[in-house]
């Protein structure tokens, strides 16, 4: 099967995606789709996703959407090794872990979020400050929920779905200098889940276009 992901290198919903391919060892190309550069609105991109967002995964022409359904996908379709434990009660946990990131922490800080803070009139200080009150929020609840549970990883001595929705979590937060103290499970689970390489692989610097020569 041919897959191709669209994404952008320092976008966490596509870093969430590289790392479940890359801890299913599937092989897949990457098509960058520049952010900042505002791609994702052209209208040959919103043709493929018409919500204007990345990370897109075409499967043999299937479009993909939506972080956590395409790795829903992949898990589906490539089981092993597997993100979500087999146990019902625990397998519901690890996905209330990677949604607490995905739908109330990230897209409160997503780029056009960001942008419409500015056009209101919000500065860079302002900005940066709603920034880290959404994760500090966010990863106290998360603490809280994951810690019980927690071993090496967020849930248990195996790596899960929610460190995959984790670490690209952490690589944002570190980014804007927010205080890692109050989380020790959560750095504890992102130090796990960071020393093994197909993780470490799907890293923005990993991934990054080279910088122009010359
Ligand atoms: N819920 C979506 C969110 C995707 C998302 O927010 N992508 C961001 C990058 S991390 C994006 O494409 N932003 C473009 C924009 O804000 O214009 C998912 O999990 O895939």
């Amino acid at each position: 099967m041919a897959l191709t992901l669209y994404d952008y290198y320092r976008s966490s919903a596509s870093y969430r995606v590289r790392i479940a391919l890359n801890l299913k060892g599937v092989e897949y190309s990457r098509v960058p789709v520049n952010l900042l550069e505002g791609e994702q609105r052209d209208q040959a991109y919103r043709a493929l996703n018409p919500q204007g967002f990345v990370p897109m995964l075409d499967a043999d022409g299937e479009k993909l959407t939506q972080s956590f359904a395409i790795i829903a996908w992949l898990e589906a379709r490539y089981p092993s090794p597997a993100l979500l434990p087999a146990d019902l009660g625990a397998r519901s946990h690890v996905q209330a872990l990677a949604l607490t990131i995905a739908t109330d922490i990230h897209p409160l800080n997503n780029l056009r979020v960001l942008k419409r803070l500015s056009d209101m009139g919000v500065d860079q200080a302002g900005r940066d400050d709603w920034y880290r009150h959404w994760i500090a929020e966010g990863f106290t609840a998360l603490e809280a929920l994951a810690a019980p549970r927690a071993g090496k990883f967020l849930f248990g001595d195996e790596v899960t779905l929610a460190d995959v929705f984790l670490v690209p979590q952490m690589f944002n937060a570190r980014r804007f200098d927010v205080s890692l103290d109050a989380y020790p499970t959560l750095v504890r689970a992102d130090a796990s889940a960071t020393a093994l390489e197909p993780v470490a692989a799907a890293h923005p610097e990993r991934v990054a276009p080279a910088a122009p020569t010359g």
